[in-house]
């Protein structure tokens, strides 16, 4: 009897360890730090998307690994074409995307040394697979799918594109001291001036001589991306009729920033770096 009773406590002890022991399996692969394994994307106002992939020391190492994808983005470029796959962890396309700012798919491609920027919007060629024809010249490039899953988590992670053999250099960037740019004639200040890591910053955009129109509904696009070139945060201001834009440098260094207005019916990209202090 007593033999029994024990084997039934022993019993009931080992199923309680392995349910304890698939829990935390389960919590370090769905869960993540900080959003408490929620799916990301969830902001609807501010879109706030970023990265939190941190340091990766090898130049390679841009592969969707982080533990909150549950889609991997191919990018290929060939013969001024570049291809987009999205693919879940089974190797099925993905097909489920929500339209984001009236996209189904943002897309950005700097190059390694963060001078040449592109804002591309591919079109869905079939499910799991998008294109867009945009002309790369030889050189390093990474690449950014901002997509909104409608059910599986995402974090734009960023892709390595290679075009020819020439290798681009990794950002050599000096911050700006003067934070007014006059790009195709449109004079825009930002302000602050002055940045601190992990403290909330509201970016403001003025344009001496214009006022930004609407532009896949926004006032304006900022794309910010550490001296890396890994970290990516793409914001919007909080409502349709602003310019003015939240967010927050996780560390202390240098940023790289586009900032894209509509003005007279063109759309103008604004190159800010910004030193974030300690
Ligand atoms: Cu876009």
């Amino acid at each position: 009897m007593s033999t029994i009773i024990r084997n039934w406590v022993l019993s009931a002890a080992g199923i309680l360890i392995l349910i304890m022991a698939s829990y935390a399996v389960y919590d370090r692969t769905a869960g993540n730090p900080g959003n408490g394994g929620e799916k990301p994307h969830k902001d609807m106002q501010a879109m706030n998307n970023t990265t939190e992939q941190k340091e990766h020391s090898s130049d390679h190492g841009s592969k969707p690994d982080n533990k909150q994808n549950e889609i991997q983005t191919d990018v290929e470029y060939d013969s001024g074409e570049l291809r987009i796959k999205l693919k879940d962890k089974n190797g099925n396309p993905v097909d489920q995307l929500d339209v984001n700012h009236e996209k189904l798919m943002h897309f950005i491609v700097v190059s390694r040394d963060l001078k040449q920027y592109y804002h591309l919007h591919p079109q869905k060629a079939e499910a799991g697979l998008f294109k867009v024809r945009h002309k790369l010249e030889p050189g390093s490039y990474r690449a950014f799918v901002d997509i909104k899953p409608k059910t599986k988590a995402y974090t734009v992670t960023p892709v390595d594109v290679q075009v020819g053999n020439n290798k681009t250099k990794s950002p050599d960037l000096t911050g700006d001291s003067d934070f007014t740019k006059t790009v195709s004639g449109y004079q825009l200040s930002m302000s602050p001036s002055s940045f601190k890591a992990k403290e909330p910053v509201t970016l403001s955009f003025k344009v001496k001589n214009g006022q930004p129109e609407p532009y896949l509904g926004a006032r304006g696009h900022v794309v910010i991306l550490d001296h890396t070139g890994r970290k990516y945060v793409h914001v919007h201001p909080l409502t349709e009729k602003e310019t003015a834009f939240e967010t927050t440098f996780d560390d202390p260094g240098l940023y790289k920033m586009w900032a894209e207005f509509k003005l007279n019916g063109k759309v103008i990209t604004y190159p800010f770096i910004v030193h974030v202090k300690k």
